[in-house]
């Protein structure tokens, strides 16, 4: 089996629609990865296991994410010494604002790089550049992905600028 170069953990498996897109975006450009549902207060002794084990089974970097108190990544953070990136989960406190802060509001030393409420997506991009920075292949696919992402917007101006009106 591959060894798993980036964590995912979340704080409930009901945080799993805010992960799949991580999941899939990471599949997509070939990077392997881990997934568990593992909280920092309901499952503290599993978790900080889970970390301690990580780096040795060539975990590189961890994607981590809870709603509310959200303290699952800046625990992780406080045990590693890998990049952490966190994801704030959607709630019904408007809208996530607790998990955010909660996420991103680290002391001092103990960085967590804090995406975007809900956008697990952009924390598997953020995982994929950091360790593109010693994988060639990899830096390539991300390349060619920025590229498709111009090209997306362009078509769309040019689509736009056909249809004014009075030009
Ligand atoms: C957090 O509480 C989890 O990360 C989840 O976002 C939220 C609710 O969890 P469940 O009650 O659905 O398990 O710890």
């Amino acid at each position: 089996m591959t060894r798993p170069l980036v964590a995912i953990l979340m704080g409930s498996d009901s945080d799993w629609p805010t992960f799949e897109a991580a999941a899939q975006a990471l599949t997509e450009f070939g990077v392997a990865y881990d997934v568990h549902a593992l909280s920092a207060h309901r499952t503290p002794g599993p978790l900080l296991r889970y970390v301690a084990q990580a780096l040795r089974r060539g975990v590189q970097v961890f994607i981590a994410g809870a709603g509310g108190a959200a303290h699952l990544a800046g625990v992780i953070a406080a045990h590693t010494t890998a990049p952490v990136i966190g994801v704030p989960i959607e709630t019904k406190l408007s809208g996530g604002l607790d998990s955010l802060l909660s996420t991103v509001q680290m002391p001092r030393g103990v960085p967590v790089a804090t995406v975007a409420v809900g956008n697990g997506y952009n924390a598997a991009l953020l995982a994929a550049q950091i360790l593109a920075l010693n994988n060639p292949g990899l830096r390539r696919k991300l390349a060619v992905f920025k590229q498709g992402l111009a090209a997306k917007v362009l078509k769309a101006d040019r689509q736009l600028q056909a249809k004014r009106p009075n030009r």
